[in-house]
């Protein structure tokens, strides 16, 4: 068996917090493996960092007017706190803008291409010619074929869930300028993955079926099955890690190439602060090498990068990837764009002092081999009955009760043979499933030494032989103490916390897993034990409702944005808005334009002249309806003749759902007229 634990978690997007989904999905667990493997003793590298490149980052800074790089300086900052406050223990928490990680994948890159293990492609790749960049399939829009859904994506509609090429969209446009986008030739470095297949059958396929999870496996098979295809490892972006060659301007690494090695730039940076060599943890037999990721990476992880690794040569293949399915929030999927979600920075702020609460439910329901399902009531129930009324419980008997009736200290007593087996038990069963990344079977087991214990009280009853037989009550409380003190231990990887509350409750420190199975006793007689507050504490209803409150306020909200709302137009520069003379002015003549049905003509005050405008609003109001209005006007619109009258300018005006107009107007009746609207 190996020492060392070279444990990766997915490297999150910087393009947004992080909610429960990925905390249950890939933080959690990772954490509670990482804690385990250090206290088995093992020599344990937990890394992770922001994935800082890629399109949902540029979506991102367009859709919020900013750079990319204020999007991740952001989001980088957000999601690291995030992390901590959840004690989440990584021993590196990097960013894959690092000088560091900018070499470490360049020259990543550099080994395969002197090596001569990409093979160069001229493909045609659309490209806009007034923003003069080529356009990843995410920033062309256009017509589904399967659907009709006229805001397709080049790579997925989202209406009808079907994955795309830019070639098949009908009219697809430019999201950049708005145009069509012309196909352009371009030169890009390609895997050709199709070369890695035998490697990939002999290790995956034969070697893993029995100690992977199904679903990793059957995903990897049925990718082998169909065949691998090469795949381009440059981009033309401008956001991203330069490729490092001559000749490769307005090139990039392709950000699935560049973010797993993300893993060992930041491996490289926490081995040079602590006076380690980081290829102890990559490249050397003794060390295994274990991915946290999500359902979504396991193409990437599984086959994408250990190729990349292979063809390098230096490094070893990973020893298991864990990946979880994922976890739907009151019976719907978790989306960032919905706003669906429970967040972490924001579950922090309201429920301070609760973390492990979180970890707790997130656990317990952790979506290890299907979908599974976050409810604020579910997670109120494993706080009070579970939390609070079974392991808070149980603590706080033992303290209380040695407290009040023996001055703190462990009485007198030995440990019977049924405790000793559930003690002995409970720490084989926590370790087993840990070891095989089952960590809602660890966590019951850990509950069912908690069981044990409270039962154990329950009939010894404590409580009662301490008016006649102190020392048959005292006995009793030797064996509570026991079992806590092993409870306090096994919880640290799932709840750390609330296991550093109980080491200073029971003045004890943390053991490793070794030493806590090898020792009986953990608490001698005569040990202090300190008094101590309630260990959890009960979630009243109105906190639970105003959660579910909020999500509902969430769907209402997500109801009223329009579906039929056309989509954003091209985004403008300040200056552009600044061209357009808006301003406030008040209608004081109307009359039917002949033998049109739709116009009025308008005589308006428009505080600096007084002017003619023809306006299609004769089927929405009539002429004496509309005089005295005060309306908005554009007002250096070039003029234009309409049915031979000259029309200087335009009036604003909304539709509303019968399809009758609606004046644009101020909500106060104090404005004058002429004055500017921005
Ligand atoms: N940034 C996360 C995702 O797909 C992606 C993981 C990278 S791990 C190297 O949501
Ligand atoms: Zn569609």
């Amino acid at each position: 068996m190996s020492n060392r634990k070279m444990i990766t978690a997915a490297l999150p997007y910087a393009n947004g917090p992080v909610h429960i989904g990925h905390l249950a999905g890939v933080y959690i667990p990772a954490d509670v493996y990482a804690r385990f493997q250090r206290r088995s003793g093992k020599d344990v590298a937990f890394i992770c960092g922001s994935d800082e490149h890629g399109i949902p980052i540029t979506i991102r800074a367009k859709k919020e007017g900013v750079t990319p790089q204020d999007i991740v300086d952001k989001y980088h900052e957000v999601i690291k706190k995030s992390f901590s406050d959840l004690g989440i223990s990584f021993d590196e928490y990097s960013r894959t803008t690092s000088v560091n990680h900018r070499k470490t994948s360049q020259d990543f890159f550099k080994v395969l291409y002197e090596k001569g293990k990409f093979t160069e492609e001229m493909s045609e790749q659309y490209f806009d010619e007034q923003a003069n960049e080529f356009l990843a399939d995410r920033y062309i829009v256009g017509t589904c074929p399967n659907c009709g859904n006229e805001n397709a994506y080049g790579d997925q509609c989202e209406k009808c869930g079907s994955t795309l090429s830019p070639s098949e969209l009908i009219n697809p446009k430019s999201m950049l300028s708005g145009n069509v986008p012309i196909l352009k030739e371009t030169k890009n470095w390609y895997l050709p993955l199709n070369e890695y297949e035998d490697f990939l059958n002999k290790w995956i396929i034969e070697g893993h079926k029995d100690d992977w999870k199904p679903n990793v496996y059957g995903q990897v098979k049925s990718w082998l099955t169909d065949g691998l295809k090469p795949r381009a490892m440059t981009r033309d972006l401008n956001w991203g890690v330069p490729v490092p060659l001559p000749n490769a301007e307005g090139k990039v690494l392709y950000v699935w190439f560049d973010a797993p090695i993300g893993y060992i730039s930041f491996t490289k940076e926490w081995a040079e602060k602590n006076g380690k060599d980081w290829k102890d943890y990559w490249q050397s037999e003794n060390s295994d090498l274990v991915h946290f990721i999500g359902k979504d990476n396991i193409v990437f992880h599984c086959i994408i990068f250990p190729a990349m690794m292979k063809a390098h040569g230096d490094y070893k293949m990973p020893k298991n990837v864990p990946a979880f399915e994922f976890l739907n929030l009151e019976n719907d999927k978790i989306s960032t764009s919905r706003n669906w979600a429970v967040w972490a920075h924001e579950y922090v702020e309201e429920f301070p002092g609760q973390q492990d609460v979180l970890r707790y439910a997130l656990l317990s329901s952790a979506p290890e081999t299907k979908d599974n399902n976050f409810t604020w009531k579910d997670f109120q129930t494993k706080n009070n009955s579970e939390l609070v009324n079974k392991f808070g419980n149980f603590i706080n008997r033992v303290i209380s009760f040695t407290n009040k009736n023996f001055e703190g200290k462990v009485p007198n007593g030995t440990l019977d043979e049924e405790s000793k087996t559930a003690i002995k038990t409970g720490i084989e069963k926590v370790s087993y499933h840990l070891e095989k990344y089952e960590f809602r079977n660890a966590l019951n087991s850990f509950m069912e030494l908690v069981d044990y214990g409270n039962l154990y009280l329950q009939n010894a009853e404590p409580w009662k032989t301490i008016k006649n037989d102190p020392n048959e009550a005292g006995q009793s409380m030797f064996v509570g103490a026991q079992i806590a003190a092993v409870v306090a231990q096994l919880c640290e990887p799932f709840m750390p916390f609330t296991a550093e509350k109980l080491f200073g409750y029971f003045n004890i420190e943390k053991k490793n897993w070794e030493e806590l199975q090898n020792s009986e006793i953990q608490i001698e007689t005569g040990h202090k034990i300190e008094e101590a507050p309630l260990l959890f504490t009960k979630i009243e209803d109105n906190v639970i409702e105003a959660q579910i409150q909020k999500l509902e306020n969430t769907k209402q909200s997500n109801k009223k944005t329009n579906s039929n709302a056309n989509p954003m137009k091209e985004e403008i520069q300040f200056d552009d808005f600044t061209k357009i003379d808006l301003r406030t002015a008040t209608i004081i003549e109307a009359e039917k334009v002949e033998k049109a049905d739709k116009l009025l003509k308008l005589t308006v005050d428009t505080g600096v002249d007084v002017r003619t405008v023809v306006s299609g609003i004769a089927e929405s109001f009539t002429a004496e309806e509309v005089i005295g209005k005060q309306v908005m006007i554009l007002l250096n619109l070039a003029p234009r003749k309409i049915r031979g009258i000259e029309s200087q300018g335009m009036l604003l005006l909304t539709t509303k759902p019968d399809g009758k107009l609606s004046f644009v107007t101020p909500d106060d009746s104090n404005v004058e007229n002429g004055i500017e609207i921005g």
